[in-house]
């Protein structure tokens, strides 16, 4: 396929969760500063795009994703001159940061709220979803976090839309002055000099109107804001228009967190002329969730994660590209979730970083995937501080189940598990903070930190490297990016294995997932081995015997 090359094409990405990766000032939250700090141990993995969670100035009621101004830095993170530095810092090493755009919905504490609250019946009423509450609810959408998502317009006789907390109300995108207020802000970061965006929850900001109900899908007579995502029309309208007025004057790198995008929409998304530069893969993320809640989700299995990997690669490699993560703020860590409990060890974990990083797609890896973390073994639901953990824990009650049976439920899926604190080293919280950390600290920092695998050949660390810069070196760059992902011995269990075909070359990936070692017939008898995460290899005459949980990377046909 014939494809423009764009600048962002060859890079790889890393999320930080600023309040969770590094400390300069004992308060417990992680800084801008601590950033700047640890960007010679980004660039030295080979980051080249940094995506920065929200730390606009924000009560932090979901983390910072509840903006109260768009042209401030929370005190907490930092200062304007902090983020400034950052993006000089950045700058000087090649390295292009990315804000978070969070334009579903602003904080209650937004002055557009504010006011809207002191006048409703005023301009900025119509920032926001506003009804009279003498007509009830206009709609029975269940709010993402839990309950409806209607609730008092304070001191007012009006009602007031939020699809996620109740301190994030939606903004009106139909009022265009709402729209030119993003647009603004954007281009006024943009100037900045930042690299881009990744853009929250976007799917959300095009509503189905007038409001109306769907079937309700649990006891509690509501319905998942989903039934209206199916049917709103004319999304394309908001995001090319957004695109037009901001992104593309600055050929900036924007990644779209889209669920629920109806299939046929992918080329308008991500296509050559797309609204954004990609967009998430969340295909294996998303598998076996349950309209019921987290409680009656259905795990993954190697087989599942092979076939979620594969169908998206199939659906985008002739349009353009996806962003493939194992991991982010809001799920359970990768390894935790993917690899079957009790085979979590440094093979497994190199096998899944394997098929991540080889896969056609942008790889975008989250602070701490690098070194392997794993879940947190919470204890009780009152260490929990996610609302939306919080929230799907009442749901599990309601089912009928019990405290126990609620919290194991809910744990697997936590938000939580991936904001625990980085582990940087074998120190007092592992090297975070010298204060006392806001959420506490996985307890196998000891073993499973920075300080001890940057220097190891053999860590997590190291392996993450290694693949990074396979897809950098120049000899195998071109297929790597480009290549047409080819799928190989499809249907041989828990075997993942695939070409990445380029023009003048073919590289094969296999990986045995799963502890038992298993035999894989070669399609060529030459080849060289590139990548290898176990000390040996089993060649046979026309095959390989891999280990359990061995992943190889062969330059066929050399
Ligand atoms: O997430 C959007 C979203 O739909 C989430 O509710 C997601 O389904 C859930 O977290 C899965 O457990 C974005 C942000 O990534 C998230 O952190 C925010 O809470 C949310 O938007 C609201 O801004
Ligand atoms: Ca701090």
């Amino acid at each position: 396929m014939n494809m423009k090359k764009k600048w962002w094409h060859d890079k790889v990405a890393y999320q930080i969760y600023p309040k969770s990766f590094y400390d300069t000032n004992g308060d417990g939250i992680g800084d801008i500063p601590g950033i700047i700090e640890k960007l010679d141990y980004l660039k030295d993995l080979g980051i080249d795009i940094i995506w920065l969670s929200p730390v606009y100035l924000s009560p932090l009621a979901d983390q910072g994703y509840d903006i109260a101004d768009y042209y401030k830095i929370d005190p907490r993170f930092g200062t304007m001159e902090d983020m400034d530095r950052l993006i000089n810092e950045a700058k000087k090493r090649d390295m292009y940061i990315l804000m978070d755009l969070v334009a579903n919905h602003c904080s209650d504490e937004h002055e557009w709220f504010q006011k809207a609250i002191a006048d409703p019946e005023g301009p900025y009423g119509q920032y926001f979803y506003l009804a009279d509450a003498k007509d009830g609810r206009p709609c029975n959408w269940r709010s993402y976090f839990g309950g409806p998502c209607w609730d008092e317009l304070p001191g007012t006789d009006k009602l007031y839309l939020h699809l996620f907390h109740k301190k994030q109300p939606d903004l009106n995108w139909e009022n265009p002055k709402v729209r030119e207020e993003i647009f603004q802000n954007i281009n006024w970061w943009l100037d900045k000099g930042l690299g881009g965006f990744r853009i929250d929850a976007i799917i959300n900001i095009k509503k189905a109107l007038p409001f109306h109900d769907y079937p309700s899908d649990r006891s509690d007579g509501l319905c998942s804001v989903s039934n209206m995502l199916k049917e709103s029309q004319g999304i394309g309208d908001f995001l090319q228009e957004m695109k037009n007025r901001t992104f593309d004057k600055y050929d900036a790198f924007t990644v779209g967190e889209v669920f629920d995008a109806k299939p046929e929409e992918l080329v308008d998304f991500i296509g050559e002329n797309g609204h954004f530069s990609t967009m998430f893969d969340f295909s294996t993320t998303c598998f076996g969730k349950s309209p019921k809640g987290w409680y009656d989700c259905q795990q993954i299995t190697p087989e599942d994660y092979k076939a979620c990997c594969f169908s998206s690669q199939r659906k985008v490699q002739d349009i353009g590209f996806l962003a493939n993560v194992i991991e982010n703020h809001d799920e359970p860590r990768g390894v935790s979730h993917y690899i079957p409990e009790g085979d979590v060890n440094d093979t497994s974990k190199k096998m899944l970083a394997t098929v991540t990083l080889m896969l056609r797609g942008i790889p975008f890896l989250y602070q701490g995937q690098e070194l392997g973390m794993e879940n947190m073994p919470f204890e009780s639901i009152e260490d929990i501080n996610d609302v939306n953990t919080l929230d799907e824990y009442k749901t599990a009650k309601a089912a009928g189940l019990s405290d126990e049976a609620a919290l194991k439920a809910v744990l697997r899926y936590s938000r939580d598990n991936a904001r625990t604190p980085m582990q940087w080293s074998d120190q007092p919280s592992a090297g975070f903070t010298s204060g006392t950390p806001w959420l506490k600290v996985n307890p196998n920092y000891t073993r499973i930190n920075a300080a001890s695998q940057i220097h190891d050949e053999n860590s997590v660390f190291s392996y993450y490297k290694a693949l990074i810069s396979l897809r950098k070196n120049p000899l195998y760059k071109d297929t790597l990016v480009y290549g047409q992902t080819v799928p190989y011995l499809e249907s041989q269990k828990n075997l993942m294995a695939f070409f990445r075909k380029g023009e003048k070359q073919s590289l094969l990936i296999l990986a045995n997932f799963q502890n038992e070692p298993q035999e894989v017939l070669l399609p060529e008898e030459n080849y060289q081995i590139l990548i290898n995460n176990c000390p040996q290899l089993e060649q046979q005459e026309h095959s390989l015997k891999l280990q359990g949980y061995q992943a190889v990377v062969l330059a066929l046909g050399v």
